[in-house]
């Protein structure tokens, strides 16, 4: 009788990388120093204090425009092997266009990123983690078909600027925030889930097309990197055996919405999801679908511009029919879904600080089988995963064993179930400006002293923990064996 020890091995694969991230609203501050201009953030927190946890803002946040060699030093303490993090556009482009880049910006990233690689540290670069220039909103943002050139040529001015050195990139961080949020609560504060969100849903993706094309055809054979997508995954499990097709559909809305236009082999929409949301816009008196059609030839511009699939995972749902049309949503996600739904947390699930988020290890490992089920036996990065408390506590032991659970998860999946998961990013390096939550909940290995004018940083325990298990390349690490990371200043 063959019996499986699994918890004998809790070791990563060899080839194995570990890294940390954040991105550039949430961290940077100097949001009006030298010829950087205003972003729908900027615009959003400033109009709007009211809709952000006790009026809070990005103005200063971490001070990593002037932190960032400390930034630096708390990566190498971690022992991480690339640091994730993302470039303000308007910050490099001012106008929002290429007729003017500036400089001080470009001087920065510089910094940042020649820092890091005489650490021994790999720079993974997002090109867009949300703050698009607010001239370009004012322009349609991602509702105007030509965004996807602006941002095809954003991303140009990147790569030849930092492509020498920069071997990794994410177009777009979650497009589903991007549209489905920003078209309803998010900046750029605009309410129109029935259009707003198809129409940034469809140029999004063709964005992200365009620029890993531009990589592809003039920086590949030069630089030899790799681009591609990130997606938010939400893990849809059925409340009852009978919800599985509902579960399904409902991880077609808003995972298959992003993935299967550029991972499929036909590319183009979910079928069941074009089908769906076309049905629903004539029942509604819409003479074309709300949902977009893509034509053959931006099926074909889409389809394959991926080098790997890069997922964030927080957490999961249990979906089943909503017992009837009036029946009170007790998540935005229900409100968002077109199928009729709700959304639940499990009994059995434990519940965080923050209202949208649970733990349920196990759908961590779910969300990969589903994704290498649906889009086959593609390479994986983990570009996104952590844990989020109220207190900014030092002594985070539940950080620590959602860290822990939630690893032990993607090794089953790399082990047992044979998905090439290539690498993990903890979310986030340290605590930061936590978007409509401010500052009240926070993600970090590290506390940021936000009172402190030098935003002084101090490792938790858990920056100790996963140093830890980076060092020792395994989940089987004992208490005494935590590396101690001095509070350097
Ligand atoms: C990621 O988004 C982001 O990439 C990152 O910037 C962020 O710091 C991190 O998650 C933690 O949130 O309470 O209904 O307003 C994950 C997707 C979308 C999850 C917005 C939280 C708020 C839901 N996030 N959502 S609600």
């Amino acid at each position: 009788l063959l019996v499986t020890c699994w918890s004998k091995d809790l070791s990563f694969p060899v080839d194995f990388t570990f890294g940390v991230g954040t991105s550039a609203y949430q961290i940077e501050g100097a949001w009006n120093v030298s010829d950087k201009t205003e972003h729908i953030w900027d615009r959003f927190v400033h109009q709007h204090p009211d809709r952000i946890y006790n009026g809070n803002n990005g103005d200063v946040a971490c001070d990593s425009y002037h932190q960032w060699r400390r930034d630096i030093a708390m990566v190498k303490e971690l022992g991480a092997t690339f640091y994730r993090f993302s470039i303000s556009w308007p910050r490099i482009l001012p106008t929002g266009f290429t007729n003017h880049i500036s400089e001080d910006g470009v001087l920065y990233y510089n910094n940042l990123i020649n820092g890091l690689l005489k650490e021994g540290i790999q720079p993974v670069v997002t090109i867009y983690h949300w703050d698009l220039p607010q001239r370009l909103q004012d322009l349609g943002g991602w509702t105007n078909p030509l965004i996807t050139d602006w941002f095809a040529s954003y991303a140009r001015v990147l790569f030849s600027r930092f492509g020498d050195r920069v071997k990794t990139w994410h177009t777009i961080n979650e497009p589903y925030t991007v549209c489905d949020m920003g078209y309803v609560i998010f900046a750029p504060g605009i309410n129109d889930p029935q259009v707003g969100r198809y129409l940034c849903s469809k140029y999004i993706l063709i964005a992200h097309a365009k620029a890993w094309r531009v990589y592809d055809e003039e920086f590949r054979a030069m630089y030899n990197g790799k681009i591609s997508i990130v997606n938010h995954i939400i893990w849809f499990e059925p409340k009852n055996q009978n919800d599985s097709v509902l579960a399904e559909l409902a991880m077609q809305e808003f995972t298959g919405r992003y993935s299967h236009p550029i991972f499929s082999k036909e590319g183009g929409w979910p079928p069941v999801l074009e089908t769906l949301i076309a049905e629903k816009s004539r029942y509604e008196g819409y003479d074309i679908s709300r949902l977009p059609a893509f034509t053959k030839d931006e099926v074909e511009l889409v389809k394959g511009t991926f080098d790997f699939y890069g997922v964030n995972h927080y957490t999961s749902r249990l979906v089943r029919k909503r017992p009837s049309k009036d029946a009170p949503s007790s998540y935005i996600l229900d409100s968002l879904s077109e199928l009729g739904v709700s959304f639940e947390a499990s009994k059995d699930w434990k519940s965080t600080s923050s209202s949208w988020f649970m733990e349920y290890p196990e759908g961590f490992r779910r969300t990969l089988q589903w994704l290498r089920n649906q889009y086959g036996d593609i390479d994986f990065v983990i570009t996104e995963n952590g844990y989020a408390t109220a207190s900014q506590s030092l002594e985070d032991y539940d950080r620590i064993n959602y860290m822990r659970t939630y690893m032990e998860q993607m090794l089953l999946a790399i082990k047992e179930d044979g998905i090439k998961v290539l690498s993990y990013t903890t979310w986030s390096l340290m605590d930061n400006f936590e978007w409509l939550d401010g500052y009240r909940s926070t993600f970090g290995l590290y506390q940021v002293d936000f009172s402190d004018p030098n935003r002084r940083r101090t490792p938790k325990l858990s920056a100790k923990y996963y140093a830890s298990v980076v060092k020792a390349r395994s989940l089987d690490i004992s208490n005494q064996s935590m590396y101690s990371i001095s509070a350097s200043a």
